[in-house]
């Protein structure tokens, strides 16, 4: 699932990894380490937004190894800052949820703007390129065009849409929807919704409202809860993440527009400070610049620049 043919990972986190990267090259690069260089890897890494006690833990890891004389070098310190951060992102399934019987319900949630309906159309298009079929149910009826907007893509990749009218009741246009994805037997239905703050109480309701809605037609269902945010918006992604995390079942997180951010690290302060992870990442403005989150990868790629620190 999600595998394009260009390394859109590594392309979306570039100007993170010239941030992380670039920055701590100029550092390190030919250096034996002192207390010095090792107070400046971690101002990078603060820089980073991957959190300032994340930051102070991990560097720490390399101030003990190097006044325990096991971290000599520059490129030691790399190793030891990869192997700490692939621990803190790794472990718990990333895999979206998938029921056996009947529809698996997706339902996407977050912010005005944060890039949920992108978002949709890039899952729905990895799910129908697994050969699953899908069905899409426009739960924004608020903000003019966004049902014009859900279409448009939908069209283009040959998915349909459930529909209601502007304005009406999103409650209701998921009922519809999730009484036809079951009656047409889809694999997957995926739920577009409206833009909120976690302290509109009454869009956080009508949140609830659909919920029970999709709860009521399909047993589990919402079966995943993904809040969309915006990396661009380092800090405040992470203060959404929380308050939307305990308002809405938030099972997983797909962070959008990694590719215009050069704070990329927000990912790592997404996983520790929330316990959710980060499922997907967007990487582009087309329905193909998704990828599944990998630490593995995520981190290479940050620190990719220092390769060839050893030399
Ligand atoms: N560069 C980049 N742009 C993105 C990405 N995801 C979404 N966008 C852009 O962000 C803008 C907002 O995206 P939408 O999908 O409309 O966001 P939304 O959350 O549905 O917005 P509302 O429905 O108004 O709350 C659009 O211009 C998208 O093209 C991404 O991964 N990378
Ligand atoms: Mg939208």
């Amino acid at each position: 699932m999600f595998r394009s043919a260009l390394d859109a990972l590594r392309r979306g986190i570039s100007k993170t990894a010239a941030a992380v990267g670039g920055g701590l090259r100029g550092v390190l690069k030919g250096k034996d380490l002192d207390e010095d260089l090792i107070d400046r890897i971690e101002s990078t890494l603060v820089a980073s937004d991957m959190g300032v006690r994340i930051a102070r833990e991990v560097v720490d890891e390399v101030r003990r190894a190097f006044r325990g004389g096991t971290a000599k070098r520059g490129s030691d310190a790399v190793g030891i800052l990869k192997e700490r951060l692939k621990d803190r992102l790794r472990g718990s399934d990333l895999s979206l949820a998938k029921v056996s019987a009947g529809p698996t319900v997706i339902l996407v949630v977050g912010v005005n703007g944060s890039g949920k309906t992108t978002s949709v159309a890039k899952i729905a298009k990895a799910l129908k390129d697994e050969g699953r079929s899908v069905l899409l149910a426009a739960g924004d009826t608020f903000r003019a065009g966004a049902v014009a907007q859900l279409e448009v893509w939908a069209k283009r990749l040959d998915i349909d849409v459930v529909r209601g009218s502007t304005n009406a009741d999103p409650a209701s246009v998921v009922f519809d929807a999730a009484e036809a994805a079951i009656a047409r037997k889809a694999d997957v239905l995926l739920v577009d919704t409206a833009g909120r703050l976690h302290n509109q109480e009454g869009l956080m309701r009508q949140l609830v409202k659909i919920r029970n809605v999709l709860a009521k037609k399909i047993p589990g269902a919402p079966h995943e809860t993904l809040l969309v945010l915006d990396a661009t918006t380092g800090q405040s992604a992470i203060a959404q993440a929380k308050a939307f995390g305990e308002a809405a079942g938030v099972t997983g997180v797909f962070l959008s527009k990694l590719d215009g951010t050069a704070r990329g690290g927000s990912v790592v302060q997404i996983r520790e400070e929330l316990g959710v992870p980060v499922k997907l990442v967007g990487v582009g403005e087309t329905p193909d610049d998704v990828e599944p989150f990998d630490a593995d990868r995520f981190v290479e790629a940050l620190f990719e620049s220092l390769d060839d620190l050893k030399e």
